[in-house]
């Protein structure tokens, strides 16, 4: 049998867990390889004071011209966190290299969170991804992100469903087929989905059960694993019920450890759920 591959693009961050510490074992949990491109090593994600941070934007080039001289082939490729404002256009060309017909290219836009941007970015950083997103299938922001890439203003509660439609338009009109606006809540009890797929002009919301607790890379469990289910050919608003449905869980699994949430979630224990559910 043919595995299917996707490459992930992202930070190692060596503690707490997010970036390629979550998308390596998720999305092989689900059956398909993932090959890693890596932006960044850092100690530990920028929320840990003191992280230190190595740049691999040297790298990115002589990775990919191995791989293009090998013909390697990818079914997704997905990104994330990018370590460099050059990073942005390497993986621009890495895109225009590796993308063939039936390759997907979902990009997280990985900028920041609460209306802010997190450390090490600048202003600048933005207005790039911006562009990178024109080369999208999918890309995932979250409401901060949403605001950085459309230049509107952070709104972070207290909005319409109308509202939301308004910067999923906006947000397609970069240029994406497909947009997903993660942690969107309509009510207290949900906090949920709401996807917009630009060629078929469908507006979907998925409601997914709100647990009151923060913690960190749940944005990457949840992309990752859209990433895993798209993947596999799973239909772009099922594939984010999946992933919302995962992420749920994996925070459910780690109630008992609020006090840490900066060390992210304890996705290991739902692995098998993912794995199951993929069968
Ligand atoms: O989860 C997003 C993320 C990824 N990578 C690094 C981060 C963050 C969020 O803070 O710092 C290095």
């Amino acid at each position: 049998m043919k595995l299917k591959r996707a490459v992930a693009i992202n930070d190692i961050s060596c503690m707490g867990k997010c970036s390629l510490t979550v998308a390596l074992p998720v999305i092989s949990a689900m059956g398909i390889e993932c090959a890693v491109l890596p932006t960044a090593v850092l100690s530990a994600h920028t929320a840990f004071e003191g992280f230190t941070f190595c740049d691999l934007t040297h790298q990115i080039k002589p990775v990919s011209e191995h791989w293009e001289k090998r013909k390697e082939h990818f079914d997704t490729i997905y990104s994330g966190y990018l370590g460099s404002i050059e990073q942005i256009e390497l993986v621009a060309d890495f895109i225009d290299t590796f993308k063939e017909s039936d390759t997907k290219v979902i990009i997280d836009p990985v900028l920041g969170d609460g209306g802010r941007l997190y450390t090490n970015f600048t202003d600048e950083f933005p207005r790039k991804m911006r562009k990178l997103c024109q080369k999208a299938d999918v890309i995932t922001p979250n409401l901060t992100e949403a605001a950085f890439l459309t230049g509107r203003e952070y709104v972070g509660e207290g909005y319409t469903e109308e509202y939301i439609k308004d910067l999923l338009a906006d947000l397609a009109s970069l240029g994406a087929k497909r947009v997903v606006l993660t942690g969107i809540s309509y009510d207290e009890k949900r906090l949920g989905v709401a996807c917009y797929d630009a060629q078929k002009k469908e507006y979907t919301y998925y409601p997914g059960e709100r647990i009151e607790s923060m913690f960190h890379g749940t944005g990457d469990v949840w992309a990752s694993t859209f990433t895993g289910a798209y993947t596999k050919g799973i239909d772009f608003s099922k594939a984010a019920e999946i992933a919302t449905d995962f992420t749920v869980e994996c925070i459910k699994a780690t109630m008992d450890d609020k006090e840490n949430h900066w060390y992210g979630v304890k996705f290991e224990l739902c692995l098998p759920l993912l794995w199951e559910k993929m069968k």
